[in-house]
């Protein structure tokens, strides 16, 4: 699996685990996505040198805020971006007129048929400017970016939910609601 491979730094790993293999140290995620702090700095500390100040570091951090302990410091999570079927109890919101989703050109003649899907994750994640978006799109390859009619789609029924995190996601997209940007407008 690729994220498996990449998961040689503390970071990878920590996201590999909380979202996708929590099994890959040992551990499992309660319903809500939560990992038990301890049973988890024990488990990664198997692979690689850590302890809790690593933990606390990684999350405190995180240029994306990835990751929120629980109030008494003995639980975490990651925010978004799950595989595995927790719900992370994102809070449901009415989204901006506009948000944008950044891919790659391979992907575009799919996304064009089929609309926006989760594939491997549980929500498709939108951003709130091109910028973002166009960084997104850049893991995949030569990034593309559409536009997404999210203020009309919340009109006609659509659910958006925003992550702790300020990660916008929703089920899917419909290709009506899709607008691809031309470079020159980026
Ligand atoms: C594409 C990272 C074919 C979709 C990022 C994307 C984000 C389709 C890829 C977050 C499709 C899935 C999520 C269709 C969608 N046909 N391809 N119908 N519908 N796709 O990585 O959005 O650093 O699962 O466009 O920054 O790239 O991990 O999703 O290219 O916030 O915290 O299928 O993950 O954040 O790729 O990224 P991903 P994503 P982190």
């Amino acid at each position: 699996m690729k994220q498996d491979r990449e998961a040689t730094r503390p970071g990878r790993f920590l996201s590999l685990i909380l979202r996708h293999r929590p099994e890959a140290a040992g551990i499992r995620l309660d319903r809500n996505g939560w990992a038990d702090v301890e049973q988890l700095v024990a488990g990664m500390a198997g692979h690689m040198p850590f302890d809790r100040a690593k933990l606390e570091e990684i999350v405190r951090t995180d240029a994306k805020r990835r990751y929120v302990f629980s109030p008494d410091g003995a639980r975490i999570r990651a925010c978004q971006g799950h595989s595995v079927p927790v719900d992370v109890e994102p809070v449901q919101a009415r989204p901006p007129e506009i948000l944008w989703h950044g891919t790659a050109e391979p992907f575009t003649a799919s996304i064009e048929r089929q609309g926006l899907l989760p594939q491997g994750r549980l929500y498709v994640h939108l951003s709130a400017d091109v910028p973002t978006a166009l960084s997104v799109g850049r893991r995949h390859g030569r990034p593309v970016v559409y536009r997404v009619d999210s203020g009309r789609m919340a009109r006609e029924g659509a659910a958006f939910w925003l992550a702790e995190n300020g990660v916008w996601m929703i089920r899917a997209v419909p290709p009506r609601y899709l607008q691809r940007q031309p470079e020159t407008e980026r």
